[in-house]
């Protein structure tokens, strides 16, 4: 798949691309990323890429030309006809189920915003769909860009070390949708601090069980809803159930 990010700081991108766990996908070009700056096809001496906002008001706009510009010269390059995503603070806040259709997509055209925003008349003629990374204030969508190629990446075959440690990740709605279990390391004591007995057990079917419960009781203090939405799913066993209603289960950490 390719991803064409349309971006004023390719710079930024550069070590997303080259480490960590992902970087093999990247440099594979199994997820193909290429950067385009509005900075190279913007005109005259001073290479405008912004401008005040027509009304008045603070900060700046990015004009509409520049960036148009950058998307056909990505439209000649690429043979095929993609989305158009502009990462946006008004737009749907990014999840799991949104990640796992772009990892088995074509890709995108990623358009990231700087300044106050972007001339609606760009959006209203080009883009397809808005992206947030969630309610806060970043600088631009450079952040958002990444996060999701790096949610992307991580799910293409190959790339997590152990085979198929993604189908345990939480908000994975084909799995179970729980929060994670506690995870400890060595050494045995650290700070006069120990390890979960059943942990050095041995007995894989009680570790299991007891990460299973773990996950339960995570979920039903710190997010509730998920639990909910699991039973309706009917992701929830008998044993889960039976778990569920003893209160007082301890929680490993919390
Ligand atoms: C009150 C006006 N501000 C909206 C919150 C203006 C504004 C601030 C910062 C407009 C854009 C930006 C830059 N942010 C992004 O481009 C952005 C973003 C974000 O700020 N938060 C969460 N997700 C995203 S995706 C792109």
């Amino acid at each position: 798949m390719r991803f064409d990010v349309i971006t004023l700081f390719p710079e930024l991108f550069a070590p997303l691309l080259t480490s960590g766990i992902t970087r093999r996908a990247f440099e594979s070009g199994l997820v193909d990323v290429r950067l385009t700056n509005p900075r190279d096809f913007a005109q005259g001496t001073y290479k405008r890429v912004d401008d005040r906002p027509f009304g008045g008001g603070p900060g700046m706009v990015m004009m509409a030309e520049p960036l148009s510009q950058c998307l056909k010269k990505i439209n000649t390059a690429r043979n095929d006809s993609v989305p158009v995503v502009l990462f946006s603070p008004i737009g749907n806040p990014l999840n799991h189920a949104m990640v796992t259709r772009w990892a088995d997509s074509e890709g995108a055209i990623l358009v990231c915003g700087r300044y106050e925003g972007i001339d609606q008349r760009f959006i209203d003629e080009h883009v397809t769909e808005q992206i947030s990374l969630g309610d806060f204030v970043l600088s631009g969508g450079e952040i958002p860009a990444m996060a999701l190629l790096d949610a992307v990446a991580r799910l293409q075959p190959g790339v997590l070390n152990t085979a198929d440690s993604y189908l345990q990740d939480s908000f994975n709605p084909t799995l179970d949708g729980l929060l994670d279990c506690p995870h400890y390391t060595r050494p045995e004591n650290w700070e006069g601090q120990g390890v979960p007995d059943l942990l050095l057990s041995g007995h894989h079917a009680h570790i299991e069980r007891w990460r299973r419960e773990q996950r339960l009781a995570i979920t039903a203090r710190l997010r509730p809803e998920l639990i909910t939405q699991a039973r309706q799913a009917g992701r929830l066993s008998l044993s889960d159930e039976a778990f569920l209603v003893r209160t007082d289960s301890p929680i490993a950490g919390l």
